[in-house]
Order: C-alpha cells, then structure tokens, then sequence
C-alpha cells in the first residue's frame, strides 16, 4: 500500500542541493535517497511502513498516516532546506529569556523535549544540506541553556529550546513556559519523546503543560534506531494510547525519526514546510 513511483520524480532539472564546501551526508538530500532499493528508501521516508506489519489486524492504523505527503511534495519542501544568496539558513541568535528572544514576523516552530533526547540532532539533520550552518550536539545533558532560533531564509524560524527534565527544570520554567504562552508566530511545537525509552515522568509534564498551553503541538519521537523494534511499537502504542486519552492539541500521528539514520527526517522537513505554509501539497492521500 505504500507503493512508490520514484522514477517520474528524478528526472533531470530538479535542483538538487549540494551544500557548501563542507561535505553533505550522502542521505541528507532525498533525491539522492532515492536511489537506494525501494524498501530502503521505504523505510527512510516513510518510518512506520517498517512496523505496520508487526501490528496486530485490530490495530487502527490512520492515525499513524494522517501526513502521508508525495514524494513529489517532498522534494518540493527539501527546496527549503538549501542555502542560496536569496535564501539564506543560518543560525541567528541565542536568547537567555524570553524578553531576549528576536521578534521576526516569519512563521516559527519550535523544538523541546527533555534533555538529550536528540532536539539539537534532530535539526542539525534537518539542516544537514547546509552543514555549515552550526548546530552544536552535546555530549553532556542540560547543554543548550539558550533558546537558539536558525531562520530558514524569508519562510520559517527553527527554534532549538533548552532540555529539561535533568538539573534544568528552572529552564524550563523559565524560558519554556513562557515562550510558549507568547510566541505570537509560534506555529507549531515539536515535542520530542525518545522512542527507545517511551515515555517518561518529564515527558508527561511537558505534555500536560502543551496541554494546558492549547496551542497546536506533534510529538517527534527520536532515536527509534536505537531499540528493537519490538520496544519501539510497544513504546509507541503505549504514546498513542496517551495521546487518544489525554490530549485535545496533539497531532494525532507520532513523526518518527533518527537522526543518525536519516529515518523520517524529509517527513519532517516536509511537515514543517507544511504548516508553515512555505508548501503547498499536491497530494497527501496514500499511495
Ligand atoms: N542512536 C541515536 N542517537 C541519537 C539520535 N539523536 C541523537 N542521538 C544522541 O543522543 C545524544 C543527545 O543528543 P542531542 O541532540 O544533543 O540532544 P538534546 O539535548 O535534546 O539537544 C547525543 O549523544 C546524540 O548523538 C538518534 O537518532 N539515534
Ligand atoms: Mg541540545
């Protein structure tokens, strides 16, 4: 049922982005994914094919296909991510508190999620066509103190929030909170859970505080590299079942990524150049 028709898509003058003088990951770009063997490039852009089957019949499974884009559509919103002199990424600013936050105008979505979960990697493989634009992944939980905004030319803003749940909830409290209660061009929240570990105590609060927020917010779940995928459905039921019972401003569908292996990364590039309105999609029903 997720059946791709890739070739129509990779015909010449579809410009591919090729990064600057740094070299690019050899699956940063999506077109050239897409020369892999189809149930790799499967895997790569579409995540959950790869535990459909592990479902049981019972299983509803639309809530995990709700944003199911083209591959057309998303080499359209891979666009965004490359840097040229009329639209340019870069890392613009840090702010320590909110009243030091820039005030841009363009559309912005933000990351959070407990410390090393993976926000900080996650958008350095979203920006990894333009590997010169710095984005530091740390070693060490509780690293980014700061809120760290990337703008992506004219059409949207990447903010990278500081972690919390480990010696950092003041963060939390302190420019978190209140970010999200502000924001005016805030359009959407990306809540990160680490899929390896399923939820946890903190991931619970900060889903509550989204919750009480009632702003628009999708939960990103990370490093399902990282488990067996055994543990990650069961991770991921338990989430879904969470986020059916408990939450009104959730996105129904879980995005799952790694980041270290580009799985579901062009999803999400695609998603937010989406509900940013940086794209408009031709097509989002299955293929
Ligand atoms: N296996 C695996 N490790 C990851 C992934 N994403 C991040 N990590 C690792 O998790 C740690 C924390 O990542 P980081 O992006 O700094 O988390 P942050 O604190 O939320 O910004 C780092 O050691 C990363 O290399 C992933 O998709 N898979
Ligand atoms: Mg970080």
């Amino acid at each position: 049922m997720f059946g791709l028709r890739l070739r129509p898509w990779l015909q010449p003058g579809i410009r591919v982005c090729t990064g600057s003088q740094q070299s690019v990951h050899k699956l940063a770009s999506l077109q050239k994914a897409t020369t892999l063997s189809p149930k790799k490039v499967q895997s790569l852009l579409y995540p959950f094919s790869e535990l459909e089957g592990y479902l049981d019949r019972s299983v509803d499974r639309t809530p995990f296909q709700l944003f199911h884009p083209s591959l057309k559509d998303m080499l359209e919103a891979e666009k965004l991510y490359c840097s040229t002199p009329t639209h340019k990424i870069d890392y613009y600013v840090s702010a320590e508190r909110m009243d030091h936050a820039p005030a841009l105008k363009q559309p912005e979505v933000c990351f959070i999620g407990r410390s090393n979960v993976g926000k900080s990697s996650l958008i350095k493989g979203l920006f990894s066509l333009t590997p010169e634009v710095e984005v530091r992944v740390s070693k060490t939980p509780g690293h980014t103190k700061k809120m760290n905004f990337f703008r992506v030319g004219k059409a949207f803003t990447i903010v990278d929030m500081p972690g919390y749940g480990h010696k950092a909830p003041q963060d939390f409290v302190d420019m978190v909170e209140p970010y999200l209660y502000t924001r005016k061009n805030l359009a959407r929240t990306f809540l990160l859970v680490d899929g390896s570990v399923g939820l946890q105590r903190a991931d619970l609060i900060a889903l509550e505080m989204c919750e009480e927020i009632r702003r628009p917010y999708v939960i990103v779940v990370t490093k399902i590299d990282k488990c067996g995928q055994g543990a990650l459905l069961t991770n991921l039921l338990n989430l879904q079942d969470v986020v059916k019972r408990q939450t009104t401003s959730c996105f129904p569908q879980p995005i799952l990524v790694s980041s270290l292996h580009f799985w579901g990364i062009y999803l999400l590039r695609c998603f937010i150049a989406h509900v940013t309105g940086s794209i408009k999609l031709t097509d989002t029903s299955q293929s």
